[in-house]
């Protein structure tokens, strides 16, 4: 069986774990802790970063990208009529959008104070912009141009997933005045999948790590800035 070396609240692994519960391929996690990473993990992992993905022969294999092209070579695509040529070019990019989003999300998620969450949010308004143009010239349908879930719905469900808890938890909506990007959001929430890539955890470790005393979703207001300034290390706890 496929083995995903993992951490709680890595989004990165949240994508991969999400490719494969759409895939309905099993596996088995292990979790490690990132502040004392296990020497076997440090041995197999070139990067140091989860996720890492052993195969059923033994090979290791680490950056997310990676990980996600061997899913989509060894198992069957998620949406096959449109992996070709444009579209699927058209969707690979609009996943490293997406991508590129995890970790500007955490740190907008730990900012410390109200001026530093609101100079994040402007970057991040910035890319939900770009989204929320391209879908209002492609409505009608449920996923991101497509009734069926594909790689790039999979790719945004971390950032989803997070914003939906920021929401419930602290009231704030992430996607506020982005009104395709939130029922783009909704529908990939309705699926289900998120609860299933997610250790019990994890809502439970999210809320004591983004919205604790120390983060102004929180509740505080501290003069430190908060955040991971793009670490992932410090991101992710
Ligand atoms: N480029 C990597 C990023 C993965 C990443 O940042 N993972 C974080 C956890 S969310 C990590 O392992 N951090 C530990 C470290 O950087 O030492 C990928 O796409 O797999």
């Amino acid at each position: 069986m496929l083995k995903i070396v993992s951490y709680v609240i890595c989004p990165f692994v949240q994508r991969i774990t999400g490719l494969l519960e759409a895939k309905g391929v099993p596996y088995e996690i292990e979790y490690i802790s990132l502040k004392d990473k296990p020497q076997w993990f440090l041995d197999i992992a070139p990067n140091g970063q989860v996720p890492l993905l052993i195969t059923e022969d033994n090979i290791a294999l680490f950056e997310s990208d990676a990980i996600a092209e061997y899913l989509d070579d060894e198992f069957p695509l998620l949406r096959p009529e449109i992996n070709k040529s444009a579209c699927r070019a058209r969707q690979r990019a609009w996943v490293f959008q997406g991508t590129k989003l995890y970790l500007k999300q955490c740190s907008h998620m730990q900012s410390g104070n109200q001026q530093i969450f609101e100079e994040r949010q402007e970057s991040m308004h910035n890319q939900f912009a770009k989204v929320e143009s391209f879908l209002s010239g492609h409505t009608g349908t449920k996923y991101f141009c497509a009734d069926i879930i594909g790689n790039i719905d999979i790719a945004w469900l971390p950032l989803f997933h997070r914003a939906a808890l920021v929401q419930k938890h602290s009231g704030t909506k992430l996607f506020e005045g982005f009104p395709l990007l939130q029922i783009w959001a909704d529908n990939v929430m309705a699926t289900g999948i998120a609860a299933k890539t997610v250790h019990d955890s994890f809502e439970d470790s999210f809320v004591n790590f983004y919205l604790s005393d120390k983060t102004y979703l929180g509740g505080g207001n501290k003069t430190s800035n908060g955040g991971c300034g793009g670490s992932s290390i410090s991101c992710c706890g």
